[in-house]
């Protein structure tokens, strides 16, 4: 948009005034934000309303991303970009004697989200907007979302995060679009006009609540949509009676339940925990997306038979499952088709991603459970499950009888979602090429033979926007400054650094950006947990969720044997290595928050050691999330992608960190093999067992983890050290790692692979001491990163799924 500097500074002081009561000189940081905020939002309101409209206009096919989670953490400096305000925005503030630094941190994370699924939820937002796609996010308004980290004595302890307390700027609450759930009751089945007709009947009565959030696309006038519904109790001023009697806590206590289905994000990712308020969250925000998009599907006046001509829903794992059987309630209940008219509609709107393969994260709901809280819902899934079993059983009960029963929607008394998602859609991907062949031709198996073509593959990706552009604006410049800003639209052109791929000038630069944001880094961490770090020493990165999977305990057990080798030969040669870690662990999982503590001790022990702090430090970043890994990324040499091989569907962490130039060390894994083959193996770090010698592994039980524990005196020492007293905790402290390591035969190969992954980290440390080889291995790493923007993958979905069509601009439309 035009918008000149002193044009900004008016309408922002005006906007300060009347949104904050005070002048400028006694307003507050956040009276600030929240003007800018509400500024910038107005500034956007034009594409926002022009977008829907010119949608409707042109009876457009437009895409819902359906999702439990958006992880989008703070908005505004985004919003600035996508709008190109930022600079005069910038300017405007410093002229005010203010700062947009200092503003722009007053805003709070909007942490929907649990990890990687949610923020790839945020990054496809961006990119499909960008990209100039008609796509929604449709999800949960959370009061509460993924709870606050603190670290107290090296403990994880977790806090509410009240995001919401000081109000959203960015949300527009729509009472209007407000749609009605129901729970529970029971059906009654008339046969009227000659067809089965099916009612609810004594349910009880939510109200969904939608409140939008704009998301402008990259400079290109459209502004698509984020909503996310809020449960309300169905009368606002409830139960009057019962109020005016004095019945105060009934009444409270009723509005309070029906409340709580939109109070609280669920913390556990890749573990599923069966609560009934999980299966209410699914269900509620399902049925509550469909009916919108109904409504004005139907006042749009086109023909219902046609709705999958107009709408593409697209299922974010298996928790929006109940899509399928709603979508087809509606059409058969409400719309009054029959059953094959609207199968046909249903499977042909409907897509899925599969994000895991960690049977733990495997969705199923008790049959009762689905059957008093969703009776209609779940009559429809044993319907569709009863005409699944029809076919696979007249095709298999002659070469394979079990078959069928394997791959039944409803099988030992419970709903298998993904399942119920592979039959009620027309595409089922995974989210990296090992990934989907893992599934296609392991997991999923018998589902990829039945049905040829609808397994495929779309490798995730992330906003180079969010994560490179705005986020190292240094290294922005620096790229733009070489190849020009067309890798802003179009990122795979990044690819035309590679001529710069010799050019010591141009490395060397790029080397001083790297300490320039490892300097800005260590002021950061300084300023907000008062921990001193040297830009001077590699800085070596693990953030991410804490799992067993992703193999923190492998790192740590590394450093643990540095530091035994430090106390040995003080005089060893070692570059000075910063290890950061950041990771919450969910609340309820014992192993990854003794990781946490673990990683923790061994930072204290080694931090005060004046033997070995000059060349090792160990830092625990608290809180980690999408802010913090927007201070940390850029400053990142090295990147820890380590997860047991077959274990992580995708990564995107790896995305972001090569991006920013750092280096991968890596297990052949997710994307890392894609990386692989974008870099080169002369540009990444590998090491550790493939997926298919995994699987063997595990299918053979041949491994003895115990083995290599006796055989290895370093790898003992290490792990001995976790209870020998060496670290200032008691010596059960971490029973439960050291026993998964050694009782139950270390599931994940920590032990395995501890060797290779310290021969793979000295030769890292070699090539670090080579500053040309370095810089020029960094280089390479950003120059081929192009592929893993969330835009490639969005293109992808569309070309092969969603079919919505591409627009330029919306401007003038
Ligand atoms: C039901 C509990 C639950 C909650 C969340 C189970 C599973 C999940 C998610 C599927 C976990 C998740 O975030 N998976 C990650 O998805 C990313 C985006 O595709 C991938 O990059 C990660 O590899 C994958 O772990």
């Amino acid at each position: 948009m035009e918008l000149n500097v002193n044009q900004f500074k008016k309408d922002y002081l005006r906007r300060l005034k009347a949104k904050s009561g005070r002048p400028l000189e006694e307003s507050t940081v956040w009276d600030q934000y929240h003007a800018l905020g509400s500024l910038i939002k107005e500034y956007m309101t034009d594409d926002w309303v022009g977008t829907s409209i010119a949608y409707n206009k042109l009876d457009t096919r437009q895409v819902f991303y359906f999702s439990m989670e958006f992880l989008t953490g703070k908005l505004l400096c985004d919003y600035m970009h996508a709008m190109g305000v930022f600079e005069v925005v910038e300017q405007g503030l410093t002229d005010l004697g203010l700062s947009l630094e200092t503003i722009s941190e007053a805003e709070r994370d909007q942490g929907l989200g649990n990890g990687g699924l949610g923020r790839l939820a945020a990054c496809f937002m961006d990119s499909m907007a960008s990209v100039g796609i008609p796509g929604h996010g449709i999800g949960i308004r959370f009061n509460f979302g993924l709870f606050e980290q603190k670290i107290i004595n090296g403990y994880q302890v977790e806090f509410p995060d009240r995001w919401l307390e000081n109000r959203n700027v960015w949300e527009v609450k729509m009472p209007d679009k407000a749609v009605e759930v129901h729970f529970g009751g029971s059906v009654r089945q008339d046969y009227i006009g000659g067809r089965n007709v099916f009612f609810l009947e004594n349910t009880e009565v939510v109200m969904a609540v939608p409140y939008d959030t704009p998301i402008p696309g990259y400079q290109n006038g459209i502004v698509n949509t984020l909503r996310l519904y809020s449960a309300e109790a169905k009368t606002p001023d409830f139960d009057l009676a019962g109020f005016s009697r004095g019945d105060y806590n009934r009444v409270f206590s009723e509005k309070y339940a029906v409340e709580a289905i939109s109070q609280v994000l669920y913390p556990d990712d890749a573990y599923e925990n069966g609560r009934l308020l999980r299966l209410k969250q699914e269900y509620f925000f399902v049925s509550a997306g469909l009916q919108g998009i109904m409504r004005s599907f139907k006042r749009s006046g086109l023909p219902i038979r046609d709705f999958h001509k107009y709408n593409a829903i697209h299922i974010n794992d298996t928790h929006p499952a109940l899509a399928i059987p709603e979508l087809m309630r509606l059409l058969m209940d409400i719309e009054e088709l029959n059953w094959e008219e609207a199968w046909k509609i249903t499977t042909q709107t409907i897509s899925y991603t599969n994000h895991t393969l960690l049977h733990e994260a495997m969705e199923k709901w008790p049959v009762d459970v689905m059957k008093s809280l969703l009776p209609r819902i779940f009559m429809i899934i044993e319907e569709i499950d009863r005409r699944f079993n029809q076919i696979t059983e007249r095709l298999y009960h002659q070469v394979d009888p079990r078959r069928s029963q394997q791959m039944a929607i409803i099988g030992d008394g419970q709903v298998r979602m993904a399942h119920l998602c592979i039959v009620g859609s027309h595409s089922v991907n995974g989210v990296a090429k090992l990934h989907s062949e893992l599934l296609a031709t392991k997991e999923l198996k018998p589902f990829n033979e039945f049905y040829a073509g609808k397994f495929n593959n779309k490798t995730n990706g992330i906003t180079h926007r969010r994560w490179l552009l705005h986020s190292n604006p240094r290294l922005s410049a620096h790229i733009t400054e070489a190849i020009g800003d067309e890798w802003i639209k179009e990122p795979e052109s990044l690819g035309r650094l590679m001529k710069y791929h010799s050019d010591p000038a141009y490395l060397e630069k790029l080397m001083a950006i790297k300490r320039a944001n490892k300097v800005d880094f260590s002021n950061y961490l300084h300023k907000t947990s008062g921990v001193s770090i040297d830009p001077d020493s590699i800085y070596d990165i693990q953030i991410k969720r804490l799992h067993e999977y992703k193999r923190q305990t492998l790192n740590i057990l590394h450093i643990m044997s540095m530091y035994l080798r430090l106390k040995e030969d003080p005089d060893l040669d070692l570059i000075p290595r910063t290890f950061l870690f950041g990771a919450k662990a969910a609340p309820g999982y014992q192993t990854a928050k003794q990781t946490i503590k673990l990683i923790n001790a061994v930072g204290d022990l080694i931090n005060a050691d004046k033997d070995v702090n000059e060349k090792l430090k160990v830092v625990f970043v608290e809180n980690y999330g999408v802010t913090v890994a927007e201070h940390i990324i850029p400053s990142a040499d090295i990147s820890e992608q380590i997860s047991t091989a077959s274990k992580e569907a995708s990564g995107t962490g790896n995305m972001k960190l090569m991006m920013n130039g750092a280096v991968t060390v890596a297990t052949l894994d997710g994307a890392n093999i894609e990386i692989l083959e974008a870099v080169g193996k002369d540009n990444i770090f590998l090491f550790g067992l493939t997926a298919e010698e995994v699987y063997r592994y595990t299918e053979n039980h041949s491994y003895k983890a115990f083995e290599i524990y006796q055989n290895n005196p370093l790898l003992r020492r290490a792990i001995d050290m976790m209870t020998d007293g060496t670290l200032n905790v008691s010596p059960e402290e971490f029973y439960l790692i050291r026993s998964a390591l050694l009782d139950h035969n270390d599931a994940f190969f920590v032990l395995k692979d501890f060797e290779s992954y310290a021969n793979i980290q000295k030769k890292a440390c070699e090539a670090y001491r080579d500053k040309k080889r370095w810089s020029a291995m960094s280089l390479v790493n950003i120059a081929k990163s192009g592929i893993f923007s969330s835009d490639r993958t969005i293109r992808d979905y569309n070309r092969d799924i969603w079919k919505a069509p591409v627009f330029e601009t919306l401007k003038g439309s």
